[in-house]
């Protein structure tokens, strides 16, 4: 197989995305770091959009967290990040549609909502986002520890990397997981003790400082 290349940057949580299915199906690859504030002309000849992840392998040029990490995983056969039945893959897909339509967008409109106001509707909405995920949990913790039974999949990938960031959000926000959502924090706790997570984990002070722009001179 080719070399795989992934176009990166620690900061950004959708190529945490990627690199975190390369790693989960144990493939070799080379991780080039993006200066997004100051994007090499290279770059994006390579990629007009100028976003990471872009994942390069030969001629071919893939955008696009999620599209990226489909493809990974049909890169090789083990171990496999979808579930086997063709329902229980549509309902991962259902579950990452869900995480890209309704969390990650409250995630975002709460760092940079500015008046206290704003930021409590936003708190509020975000928190009962944070309770569906929990029951969902809930719901399958007989089945294992993640979405999909005892092995990691395509599902905690998508999600997980804005819980790494999280820490940031509550300094900036003060919004605390509630300690209520067992099913949620008990995941959590399980995917940071995974090889994946904890070799590329950044300190959330490098996540303070990255994401002030965000949370303080919010445009
Ligand atoms: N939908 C894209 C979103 C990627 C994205 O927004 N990446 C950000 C960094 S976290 C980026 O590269 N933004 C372009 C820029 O900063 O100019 C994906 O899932 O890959």
């Amino acid at each position: 197989m080719e070399n795989i290349e992934l176009f990166s940057a620690r900061v950004c949580p959708f190529a945490h995305r990627s690199r975190l299915a390369l790693m989960e199906k144990n493939l070799p690859f080379t991780l080039i770091e993006i200066d997004l504030r100051n994007k090499p002309d290279w770059y994006l000849q390579l990629n007009p959009a100028g976003a990471v992840p872009a994942l390069r392998q030969g001629n071919f040029i893939l955008c696009e967290s999620l599209i990226i990490n489909e493809y990974i995983n049909e890169c090789c056969a083990e171990p496999a990040l979808l579930p086997a039945t063709a329902q229980q893959r549509a309902d991962a897909r259902l579950w990452i549609d869900y995480v890209g339509s309704k969390f990650i967008p409250l995630f975002y409109r709460l760092l940079k909502a500015q008046k206290k106001e704003d930021q409590d509707v936003v708190a509020a909405n975000l928190c009962r986002v944070l309770a569906v995920l929990d029951d969902e949990l809930n719901r399958r913790k007989r089945e294992g520890p993640y979405w999909f039974g005892w092995q990691v999949g395509l599902t905690d990938i998508a999600l997980y990397p804005w819980f790494e960031r999280w820490a940031m959000l509550e300094h900036y926000r003060g919004l605390v997981i509630p300690d209520n959502l067992t099913s949620l924090l008990g995941w959590i706790e399980t995917m940071q003790g995974r090889d994946a997570i904890r070799l590329g984990s950044e300190p959330v002070d490098y996540y303070i400082g990255e994401y002030a722009d965000y949370a303080v001179r919010a445009k």
